[in-house]
């Protein structure tokens, strides 16, 4: 693939007041304008349509690339080594930490949050499940709910109560909080990849409307929301609709 081919990010849509729902999404969003690539967005409604049945993927001349991180990788070697550009060996140990802390647990914490609570369900439905037939609607959300289910309760958190969910949510807020240097960012002195990934998650934990219960424990920790608006800031974009 040439450095100048033509690249679509292939994204879910809005929901939620999120103007890009998914947190993968978001930080491909970010990472590609920090990298000042020109690229289109087309928004995909349903994962299984993209090559591993998970969003984002990338189109680059007509060749399909998944995943977040291999295409993180990708442009990296795209644009020469611009996406660790300036990063030892301890920052990427350390980013490389807080990434599977956010994306591998949080995360999971804040999507049970949204589909797994009785109370919110209905959001869930009218977010992800308003294009589908009216007759059908109901069903298709039920299924996806029972594997979102059946996901959690594998991962192992499903298995907890709320509250010691809320608390396992605390300690990595926590964790994050402690990782935020005097800069301002999770390492270096501008945001790179690493802020794009876990403030990207935190965008979509404090603004998605309306609140779940992992966003009020998210409040409990305000430095966190002002880090989360820094790198948003920083790069021009944001989780939210605008
Ligand atoms: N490891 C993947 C995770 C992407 C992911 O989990 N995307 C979610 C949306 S936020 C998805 O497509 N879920 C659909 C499903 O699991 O069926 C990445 O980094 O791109």
């Amino acid at each position: 693939m040439s450095a100048d081919a033509s690249i679509t990010l292939v994204t879910l849509g809005s929901a939620f007041g999120l103007r890009n729902v998914s947190p993968f999404c978001l930080k491909l969003e970010m990472l590609l304008t920090a990298l000042d690539i020109p690229f289109d967005v087309e928004e995909e409604t349903d994962p299984r349509k993209a090559p591993k049945g998970k969003l984002p993927f990338l189109k680059v001349d007509g060749q399909l690339l998944p995943d977040s991180e291999l295409i993180t990788q990708y442009l990296d070697e795209r644009t020469q080594g611009k996406v660790y550009a300036g990063l030892s060996a301890a920052d990427q140990a350390k980013g490389t930490a807080l990434t599977r802390l956010a994306e591998d647990h949080l995360y999971w914490i804040m999507v049970a949050s949204r589909w797994l609570d009785d109370a919110w369900w209905p959001n869930v439905v009218e977010g992800f499940f308003h294009i589908a037939p009216k007759p059908i609607r109901g069903i298709a959300a039920g299924m996806a709910r029972r594997a979102v289910r059946q996901t959690y309760n594998g991962h192992g958190l499903g298995r907890h109560s709320l509250d010691e969910q809320a608390d396992f949510a605390r300690r990595d807020f926590a964790a994050i909080e402690g990782a935020i240097s005097e800069d301002g960012f999770l390492t270096g002195s501008g945001p790179n990849i690493y802020d794009f990934t876990v403030a990207g998650l935190l965008a979509g934990i404090y603004d998605q409307q309306p609140p779940t219960w992992i966003t009020a424990v998210a409040q409990e920790y305000p430095k966190l929301k002002d880090y989360a608006e820094r790198v948003q800031d920083n790069v021009g974009v944001w989780g939210r609709e605008q």
